[in-house]
């Protein structure tokens, strides 16, 4: 699943970290981080899931400009021991499931240019930051992320990287919980995305489908438009439970078995929140 080819920058460690070097952002870049802060904060209250809103205030996220990896580092090691650290951009996967596995997140330092406000398709500061670090300061949710990078480490000797890697795509990056009655986003890729955090929930378009961990590893994704399904979960308890009691192995071999589910079909077998109208993507219009 890697997007581009990867080889170490001379200024990276062996691990692939560099220092963020906070200092060296200027005006203008605190600026747009401050531009996609305030836009963000004011349309996710009520639509993210509240562990995430109350991470993002305890960790001191809303303070003006881009945050300093050390302070986030600081306050979320005392939550859950998880640290924030910087690289170039993507890693390689076998890289980024080391740090996971070890509470480490890696985050991209560089923010998107003025051109880049509505896309982007390496991650930078404010996705890895805003998107992914406050629901790190969940301790269900610190384990998740966790046992995602102990499982990396294992599919990449299964050759099964690929699937586990749609785990991650529809869960940490675009995945949907219910709570009280509604749905709420906690996805890192909707959450950092303000087209796509109204798309997710008002567009009639996507599916929403109970989440399933076999279902969704058979589902492959599109990386450059907004997804066509969404998968929901109960609670991160149950997320975290699902997956830590599941024993990969056999299940990738029972997947190897089974055809691909496209994106935009729901199954007799699924449990569906919404049966979407799939317009959004018959209209082959791609995100501006
Ligand atoms: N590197 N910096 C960075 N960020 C990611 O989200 C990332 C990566 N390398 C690999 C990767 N993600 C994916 O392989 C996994 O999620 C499967
Ligand atoms: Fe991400």
């Amino acid at each position: 699943m890697e997007l581009v080819a990867q080889t170490r920058p001379p200024e990276a460690a062996e691990d692939w970290t560099v220092p963020q070097d906070w200092q060296s952002y200027s005006p203008a870049d605190h600026a747009r981080w401050d531009r996609l802060f305030a836009r963000q904060a004011a349309m996710l209250a009520g639509r993210a899931v509240p562990e995430f809103l109350a991470g993002l205030d305890l960790l001191r996220i809303a303070r003006p400009g881009i945050p300093d990896f050390d302070d986030l580092s600081e306050r979320l090691t005392r939550a859950t021991g998880w640290q924030v650290v910087a690289v170039p951009g993507l890693v390689p996967d076998a890289v980024f499931f080391e740090h996971l596995a070890n509470r480490r997140f890696v985050a991209g330092r560089f923010i998107r240019t003025a051109e880049q406000i509505d896309y982007i398709q390496e991650p930078d500061v404010f996705h890895d930051v805003f998107g992914h670090v406050p629901l790190l300061a969940d301790p269900v949710f610190a384990d998740y992320m966790q046992a995602y990078g102990e499982g990396g480490l294992r599919a990449a000797s299964l050759g099964a990287i690929e699937r586990l890697a749609r785990l991650y795509w529809y869960t940490v990056e675009f995945g949907l919980i219910r709570r009280g009655g509604a749905v709420k986003l906690y996805g890192s890729g909707i959450v950092s995305s303000h087209a796509e955090s109204l798309f997710a929930l008002d567009d009639p378009s996507p599916h929403h489908v109970a989440f399933d961990l076999g279902r969704v590893m058979r589902t492959p994704y599109r990386i450059d438009d907004f997804q066509q399904s969404y998968f929901v979960i109960d609670s991160f308890d149950d997320l975290l439970r699902q997956t830590a009691e599941t024993d990969f192995a056999p299940l990738y071999r029972e997947l190897g078995g089974l055809a691909d589910i496209p994106p935009d079909v729901v199954l007799p077998s699924d449990t569906v929140y919404r049966l979407g109208t799939q317009r959004h993507a018959a209209s082959e219009r791609p995100v501006p």
